[in-house]
């Protein structure tokens, strides 16, 4: 694990060594140059998750020392604040694609307006945060704030944090919507902090036993140990804690960087290994030779192309049918938590977070028990697809040939393999969906008891009306409002991968007959050109691929 700033470096290098040689191979090498941008303003983001009033903003303030975030606001004008430093103050105000400047004063007053997914982004030229650049805190709203707090927080943020920070008041413990919180978390890899709020309010036996008891309540729920966990006081400013799990979020996060910009550099190099190589073993042949190899190329893209077309139609059927049986595994979770439910309405809980958590819950196991295994297998038929295109094979027909001794790691999978991989096993997210379903449904069920109040017979009568409705009417149109995003969800992912397998046999055409084109073109240069050509040729092949092991 290495830390963020020596794993930017060793990227920007990188960038820097394939840039010239993407210009000079591909001629698709025109996102170095924006990757090496990204790769320099990275930022590891930690959400903060917390109830409502457990001391999130208190925390952030006591760590830059300033009374910045407004403590104890009413949980419904909670919104998001993003906390990094920055060579200036800045404060900006994200709403969608549109973004506003706001002053210092307005976050201090709580007088901007915005709506409740804004997003304001601080950069401070702050002291006590100048320790940790690459990060950047997430003062979230509460989890009570309901689904869209709740969806934010893992779809906004699960894909690009170091770290989720469960912050906890001694006084509360981990409540059960923080519980459901860790068990959706569980299906990403991201590690999770705790912090225990308030510590001064305690002696340091009671909060010796809180720290244990948290630490065995998260293992149980989120099946395995969280990877800090410890206490602070935002009144006492005892932070040594909180600055030890930022030091060590900044020196242990590179890997983020590392896995985001992976893939990408990864197709670069093997791209620029065949680009190379193809010039180098098809040097010798004749300007008829030339020819034939490029008819033959064109043709066999076409032969491929039209394979993929075929595999991807007989794929819509199949990609139908799991959509339907996921959808079946939601209504069932549903139908199977349904006194839940019941209770949840009776006792005005919060339904939407409830048949939220359910739908969430039940979307993540139906992915992982239908969904992937057939993307699995339609990412084996369009390797079949291109399989005889040899995306990777000149690598092969060269180890034969003395001159690459570095031409051996056959076994490493080809960038066309990586990238429908990540595609197979990356979770779509589903919070942006079932959110503003199911707040519409849930709510028409809300109001309808809300009037009938008292109108109806026993207790016992109510509880099978409320049932009767909610399996009729609201797991209904649960399941009919959800159908298609799904079904859209899905089809992004097979477009996907058709998409990713096409590029890859266009790619290889276009810099297979480029190659050949080449060779023509420098040979009717001097003989001793020529030679020198040759030579640079091989040695930047040897530069390319000792990348490989880098990116493994
Ligand atoms: N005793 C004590 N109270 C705290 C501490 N941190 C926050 N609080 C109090 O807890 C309440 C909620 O704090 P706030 O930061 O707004 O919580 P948030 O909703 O999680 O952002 C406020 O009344 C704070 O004064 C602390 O370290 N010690
Ligand atoms: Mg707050």
């Amino acid at each position: 694990m290495k830390p963020i700033y020596k794993q930017q470096a060793e990227l920007i290098e990188l960038c820097d060594t394939l840039e010239p040689l993407s210009k000079e191979y591909l001629s698709s090498g025109g996102s170095l140059s924006d990757w090496r941008k990204e790769i320099n303003s990275y930022k590891a983001f930690i959400p903060l998750i917390g109830c409502y009033s457990a001391g999130k903003s208190s925390l952030l303030n006591a760590l830059i020392d300033s009374k910045l975030f407004k403590v104890k606001i009413d949980p419904c004008t909670d919104i998001a604040f993003e906390l990094s430093w920055g060579k200036q103050d800045t404060f900006i105000l994200q709403d969608g694609d549109d973004i506003y400047p706001v002053s210092m004063h307005e976050i201090q007053t709580g007088s901007y307006s915005a709506k409740p997914n804004s997003i304001i982004s601080i950069t401070l030229d702050n002291e006590h945060l100048k320790a940790y650049p690459h990060l950047a805190l997430v003062d979230l709203p509460g989890l009570q704030s309901g689904i869209n707090a709740h969806s934010m927080a893992i779809d906004s943020y699960v894909r690009k944090s170091a770290a989720y920070l469960i912050v906890i008041d001694p006084e509360i413990g981990l409540r059960r919507d923080l519980i459901e919180f860790l068990l959706e978390l569980r299906a990403f890899k991201v590690p999770v902090y705790c912090l225990i709020t308030k510590s001064e309010k305690l002696h340091e036996d009671g909060l010796n036993d809180i720290v244990k008891k948290t630490g065995e309540q998260i293992e149980a729920s989120f099946g395995r140990k969280a990877d800090y966990i410890a206490t602070a006081s935002a009144k006492k400013k005892d932070l040594e804690s909180v600055h030890k799990l930022l030091s060590q979020l900044e020196n242990r996060s590179g890997e983020l960087l590392f896995n985001s910009f992976n893939t990408k550099l990864y197709t670069v190099v093997s791209s620029l290994e065949k680009a190379i190589n193809s010039r180098i073993n098809n040097e010798a042949l004749n300007d008829d030779e030339l020819k034939a190899k490029e008819k033959e190329i064109i043709k066999q893209s076409a032969d491929a192309l039209r394979k993929v077309s075929d595999a991807s139609e007989r794929q819509g059927n199949t990609i139908q049918n799991t959509g339907t049986q996921l959808v079946m595994h939601i209504q069932q979770a549903m139908e199977s938590n349904i006194y839940t439910l019941v209770s949840t309405v009776i006792s005005h809980g919060d339904l939407n977070s409830q048949v939220g958590y359910i739908c969430r819950k039940a979307f993540l196991e139906g992915y992982s028990l239908y969904v992937q295994p057939i993307l699995k297998g339609y990412s084996s038929e369009l390797e079949s697809c291109i399989g005889n295109i040899h995306v990777e094979s000149i690598r092969n027909e060269t180890q034969a040939n003395s001159h690459s001794e570095f031409a051996n790691n056959a076994s490493e999978p080809n960038f066309f393999q990586r990238m429908v991989s990540d595609i197979v096993k990356s979770i779509p997210l589903i919070g942006p969906i079932i959110g503003p379903i199911i707040v519409g449904v849930v709510n028409s069920i809300i109001d309808l008891f809300r009037d009938k109040k008292g109108s109806t017979g026993s207790q016992e009568e109510q509880k099978q009306q409320i049932e009767m409705q909610i399996r009729q009417e609201t797991i209904a149109k649960v399941v009919n409002s959800i159908q298609g995003p799904i079904q859209e969800k899905l089809n992004a992912a097979i477009n996907d991968m058709n998409r990713v397998t096409e590029e890859t046999i266009y790619n290889n055409e276009e810099s297979t007959k480029e190659a050949l084109w080449d060779i023509q073109k420098q040979r009717t240069e001097s003989a001793a050109a020529f030679e020198a050509r040759k030579q640079k040729w091989q040695g930047d092949l040897e530069i390319v691929v000792k990348y490989y092991e880098y990116l493994s």
